[in-house]
């Protein structure tokens, strides 16, 4: 769907020492970090997230655990759920979010394009439907 992508990364695997996964920012996904930040020790039932980005662009990885992602548009949505440290959900700016079925002792990694920012949120599903709705239509022209 409109910017969001699935990465599957690859992984070093050696029998008797375990996986190991490197990512190269602007190499393994299509943007430079600034920021990482992780969200853990999510009691059962929580859901999270209800918000756009205007400018962001994120790469969601659930490093130990299992957590399901919503992303929509105005147009379309989906369901991702990220089980495995070697898959990446990418998503860019103007996408709704939401994260829910966090497993007990998960962990969900996240790499930012920029530094925080509380004014590139948009909380309000109403205010998102409409600046997306003609974001999207300025992104087809
Ligand atoms: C996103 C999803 C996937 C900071 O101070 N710095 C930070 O870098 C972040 C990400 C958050 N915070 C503070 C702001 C809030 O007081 O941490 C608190 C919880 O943040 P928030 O309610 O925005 O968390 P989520 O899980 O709803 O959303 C987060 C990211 O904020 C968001 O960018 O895309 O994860």
């Amino acid at each position: 769907m409109f910017n969001v992508s699935h990465y599957k990364f690859g992984r070093f695997f050696d029998a008797t020492y375990g996986s190991l996964t490197a990512l190269e920012a602007e190499q393994s996904f299509p943007f430079g970090v600034k920021r990482v930040y992780y969200i853990y020790e999510v009691p059962d039932g929580t859901r999270r997230g209800f918000h756009s980005h205007k400018d962001l662009h994120q790469m969601l990885i659930c490093v130990h655990g299992s957590v399901k992602i919503l992303t929509k548009t105005p147009y379309e949505e989906e369901i991702t759920e990220l089980s495995s440290p070697d898959k990446g959900l990418y998503i860019g700016p103007m996408v709704w979010r939401e994260m829910y079925d966090f497993t007990p002792g998960s962990v969900l990694l996240v790499l930012a394009s920029e530094h925080y920012n509380v004014n590139d949120y948009i909380r309000d599903y109403k205010e998102y439907e409409k600046i997306a709705t003609d974001f999207l239509k300025s992104e087809v022209k």
